[in-house]
């Protein structure tokens, strides 16, 4: 969009909370114009119709692609809108919005007059004007406003002191609580946004669910007492409103803002993004969409930061178990059908036998101060179920899925052993205090409850049993790791 022409507003207003009244009209204004600039407010006193209460004026310039006629239909509807009568001519109103200059177009209809006709005559307008385009021409009278503002009488405007910034009062997140107590976290849950990350070339937009906690130091007077929430807001809008290169690095700038900026010892980011990856089915070679759940953890603590990514992930498993006793079950039936012994093993070696089968979810994170690529923890993820799924599936994909799951049966402690497998093996040189968290959770198809398995450690503590058959006792939490200092 080309926002191409500029415009000079007149805002006035002589009934209710007059100031207000013109603060809402810049707001509603900003739904369709981009408002550039903004004069401070004066009162005003009355002219033409005299027996009426003071104005409060002021101007803005805004820049639109509306035409003039759609601008002043568009002010119109918001005069109407704020509860303007028609009354009589210049009667009292809650706000009256006029069109001053449009570029410097000359216009003259019944309903619209560009300049404004009486614009030059009115202290009102110009006091204003004057402030924020003291240069500007007025394209009939070729005279600055600067000049027009001489040739008129000012007094009865009244710059006031009150802008549009409100100044508050004390604030509140300083005071004391009135109950004593300290807070062991203070953060944001659920707090989302829209956020870019570069890709190559474009920019790509991501869907983000955004988790944020603080530490405050403590000797700070309300040190786990404060009321922060507003400060995370702002730094959020801020850093998210840069492309980052990557979830880990917006997290890690979130982290880092929050500590350099708003003086606390410790900040830690959760961030959830939806992630799409095109893949092409495995038999019709359709494309198709898929969705994953990026994570990324950054804590820092204004020396070390740690910082953690990871995905979500779903497939199927076929259960290991009901496999085994349908496989017996049919090689019974198969001896009882007459087939001998021999026969029998063959027919089994060459179907697939049924179980039952679900959904399953695994989550992988991975922290180190190495980049790792989140592609490649997908691709982990999802092949270490049964098989990996599809939102579109052709009819020979289904039999592939189907196929490939039934010859690969997993129960959940399989799949995350052999995530832990995948890692230790996809990444030979991360160091051993790289921290791993697998996790499996299967949506069981014969039952209404969910089975689940996880593994949490060092890479060091996973490498000794992985590759050493070595048996370590000792599993290092999320929240330790990310609390050791290197
Ligand atoms: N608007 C008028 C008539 N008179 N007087 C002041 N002080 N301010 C105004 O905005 C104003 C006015 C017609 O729109
Ligand atoms: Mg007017
Ligand atoms: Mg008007």
């Amino acid at each position: 969009m080309t926002a191409s022409h500029k415009v000079y507003l007149g805002l006035g207003s002589n009934l209710g909370d007059r100031q207000n009244n013109i603060i809402q009209a810049l707001q509603q204004l900003k739904s369709q114009v981009s408002v550039e600039k903004a004069s401070s407010f004066y009162e005003t006193e009355p002219v033409g119709y005299l027996d009426q209460p003071l104005f409060i004026n002021a101007v803005c310039l805004v820049s639109t692609d509306l035409t003039p006629q759609e601008l002043f239909s568009f002010v119109k509807r918001i005069e109407r809108r704020m509860g303007r009568q028609q009354a009589f001519r210049n009667a009292p109103r809650p706000i009256d919005i006029d069109i001053l200059f449009y570029d410097d177009l000359v216009l003259e209809s019944p309903e619209l007059t560009i300049p404004h006709p009486s614009l030059h005559q009115r202290a009102f307008v110009l006091v204003p004007l004057a402030e924020i385009a003291p240069t500007l021409v007025h394209p009939v009278l070729k005279s600055t406003v600067a000049e027009l503002l001489e040739k008129v009488d000012p007094r009865g405007v009244r710059k006031l002191s009150r802008s549009l910034q409100l100044s508050l009062g004390r604030d509140l997140q300083e005071t004391v609580p009135s109950v004593h107590v300290s807070l062991s976290r203070v953060g944001i849950t659920n707090m989302q946004r829209i956020i870019s990350l570069a890709s190559d070339g474009g920019c790509n937009l991501f869907y983000t669910n955004l988790e944020l906690f603080v530490d405050l130091p403590p000797m700070q007077m309300g040190a786990h007492m404060s009321r922060f929430s507003d400060a995370l807001e702002e730094v959020v809008d801020e850093v998210t409103a840069q492309k980052a290169a990557n979830v880990e690095s917006l997290a890690e700038a979130i982290a880092r803002q929050i500590v350099e900026r708003q003086g606390a010892v410790r900040s830690e980011v959760r961030l959830y993004a939806k992630y799409p990856v095109e893949k092409i089915t495995p038999v019709s070679a359709k494309r198709t969409q898929e969705l994953y759940s990026l994570i990324s953890i950054a804590v820092y603590n204004g020396k070390t930061l740690k910082s953690i990514i990871g995905v979500e992930a779903e497939g199927m498993t076929a259960c290991p178990c009901a496999q085994d006793m349908v496989r017996d079950y049919s090689r019974e039936r198969l001896l009882e059908e007459g087939f001998s012994e021999e026969q029998a093993e063959k027919i089994l070696g060459a179907i697939p036998i049924a179980s039952h089968n679900q959904r399953g979810r695994g989550t992988l994170l991975v922290g180190s101060k190495e980049r790792i690529r989140a592609e490649e923890l997908v691709e982990i993820v999802e092949s270490s179920m049964s098989s990996e799924t599809y939102n579109l599936l052709k009819r020979q994909d289904e039999l592939f899925v189907v196929n490939k799951a039934h010859r690969n049966p997993m129960f959940v402690e399989d799949v995350v052993r052999e995530m832990l497998y995948n890692v230790v093996e996809t990444y030979p040189n991360l160091p051993d205090d790289a921290f791993v968290w697998a996790k499996q959770v299967n949506f069981e198809g014969i039952h209404k409850h969910d089975v689940f398995a996880e593994r949490f450690g060092t890479l060091g503590e996973i490498r000794k049993e992985v590759l050493e058959g070595q048996h370590i006792s000792k599993h290092t939490t999320l929240e330790e790791w990310l609390n050791t200092a290197e």
